[in-house]
């Protein structure tokens, strides 16, 4: 049989650097889509780069995805390229709206042009649930989202779902939940927070400045996260699906492990900034994954306590500290 071939849009991005890891390692040829900056940010896939094929391409630009799907003509899609930060979202609800939600229909139409039985997967996100109807959240739950972001992403669900019940594309949605790593964005709270914690441990910070402690996520680890992924797109069915670890924590119990991890007292050094309030917040998720977990044999490996153990661990590291 000859060797699959993927592409992944958001490669540069935490996700696409850990799903190329795994598509890799099943045997695929990999194709990257990236868009072209003045400075190079290949930071998260230089370890794995000369294993790649990297094609610049932006979401913006239908004809460059048209180009890349007619040049490789991949079997599978990886769309995870977005504005992918909520906060930027208020700032850039245009911009926003044109990359997250236009640009999965730039690419479905793409795709569709050029060979409709290539098969999709759209990185949806648990912000599509916002001011959360019920908990916890599953397939059924109607959405409700609370941020341009979130908006974006409800219509980037329902193209999809559009494009697969109008032309019979193999076209799948995972309702992701927050997953982390070290190598999430540093303005992200977890890597935030964990970034801050190794600061102050060596003393190059005194303090970190957030906003609302009292929000609550239902956070995983992406590399856990980008398997279920995958697993969608080799089902004989596309369909939709909730990715998450069942538990939800708040900012402050974040806090509290992270600093723990390194013996620290997380009350003396959190400040409340009112800049990282958000003008409508998403207060509680947490994720009913039992679909995932049926008929994908999907499960998260790692703990919430690992993870954050893990991201201040690299953060120290990272800083060039011995590790504890
Ligand atoms: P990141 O922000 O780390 O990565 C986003 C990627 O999208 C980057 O590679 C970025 O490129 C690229 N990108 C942004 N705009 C464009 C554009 N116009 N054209 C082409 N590429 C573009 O996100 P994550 O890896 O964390 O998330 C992956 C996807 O999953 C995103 O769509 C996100 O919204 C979604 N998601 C994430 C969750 C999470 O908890 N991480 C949860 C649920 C959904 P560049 O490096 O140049 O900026
Ligand atoms: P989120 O992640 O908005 O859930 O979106 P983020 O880490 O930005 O915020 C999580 C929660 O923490 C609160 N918070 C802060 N957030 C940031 N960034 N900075 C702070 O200083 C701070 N203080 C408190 C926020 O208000 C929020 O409630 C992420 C992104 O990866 C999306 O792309 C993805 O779709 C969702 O996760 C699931």
């Amino acid at each position: 049989m000859s060797q699959p071939v993927a592409l992944i849009t958001g490669i540069t991005g935490q996700d696409g650097s850990y799903l190329a890891e795994l598509l890799l390692d099943k045997g695929y040829t990999v194709i990257g889509m990236h868009r072209r900056s003045s400075t190079l940010n290949f930071e998260r896939i230089h370890h794995i780069q000369d294993r790649l094929i990297l094609e610049p391409g932006d979401l913006l630009d239908e004809v460059s995805m048209m180009r890349v799907l007619r040049s490789y003509r991949p079997t599978e899609v990886y769309n995870l390229a977005a504005q992918s930060f909520v906060q930027t979202s208020f700032g850039q609800p245009v911009l926003t709206g044109e990359t997250t939600a236009l640009g999965v229909t730039r690419l479905l139409d793409a795709i569709r042009m050029v060979d409709p039985q290539i098969r999709f997967y759209q990185a949806s996100t648990s912000e599509m649930f916002g001011k959360a109807q019920e908990v916890p959240q599953s397939e059924l739950t109607p959405f409700h989202p609370r941020s341009p972001y979130g908006v974006a992403k409800v219509y980037g669900h329902w193209i999809t779902i559009n494009y697969r019940e109008s032309y019979g594309m193999h076209a799948s949605s995972g309702i992701l939940f927050n997953h982390e790593s070290p190598r999430r964005g540093l303005e992200f709270v977890t890597r935030k927070v964990t970034h801050a914690v190794a600061q102050i441990a060596l003393g190059l910070a005194k303090k970190v400045t957030l906003g609302n402690l009292d929000a609550q996520r239902d956070w995983g680890f992406a590399g856990d996260y980008v398997r279920a992924m995958w697993l969608m797109l080799q089902q004989d069915e596309p369909s939709d699906y909730v990715i998450a670890t069942g538990e939800t924590h708040s900012v402050r119990e974040l806090c509290e492990r992270a600093f723990a991890s390194v013996d620290l007292d997380w009350e003396r050094y959190v400040e409340i900034d009112h800049r990282f309030m958000r003008p409508a917040e998403v207060d509680l998720l947490i994720g009913d994954a039992s679909k995932a977990r049926n008929l994908l044999g999907w499960a998260p490996m790692v703990s919430f306590e690992d993870l954050i153990e893990t991201m201040v661990k690299a953060d120290l590291a990272l800083l060039n500290a011995p590790l504890r």
